[in-house]
């Protein structure tokens, strides 16, 4: 989609900080990190989110990269977050479907701050 940033980088029409990449999906590091590890699994094709039908094989895509990103990361086994700010009310800002992998720290049991 033109003017998605999101489609930019994940076609590397403009390059980032790439953790993980395959046919359907790349995974870059957010450049406002909440975490220690803070990566962004996004498709390369065009989602609003994650209510957009999205299809079956590219939400499979999508959580096989999470596990890459964990792995190469380093925490995989000590455990990590991932969250899918959908619309307004969870404050989405960027419209192309992207999930949030955060890790490398204690982030307790709650979820709301
Ligand atoms: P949200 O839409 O609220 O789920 O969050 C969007 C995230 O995307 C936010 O944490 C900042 C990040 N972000 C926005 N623009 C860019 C960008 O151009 N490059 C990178 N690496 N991250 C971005």
């Amino acid at each position: 989609m033109e003017d998605c940033i999101f489609c930019k980088i994940a076609n590397h029409v403009i390059e980032s900080n790439y953790v993980y990449e395959d046919e359907l999906v790349a995974a870059f590091r957010d450049m406002n990190p909440q975490a220690p590890t803070h990566v962004l699994v996004v498709p390369k094709e065009h989602y609003a989110n994650i209510v957009d039908g999205v299809p079956a094989q590219t939400l499979a895509a999508m959580a096989h990269a999470v596990d890459e990103v964990a792995k190469a990361e380093g925490i995989r086994e000590s455990g990590f977050r991932v969250i899918a700010n959908t619309g307004d009310d969870a404050g989405q800002t960027v419209h192309h479907l992207h999930w949030h992998v955060l890790g490398g720290t204690n982030m307790g049991e709650g979820l709301m701050p």
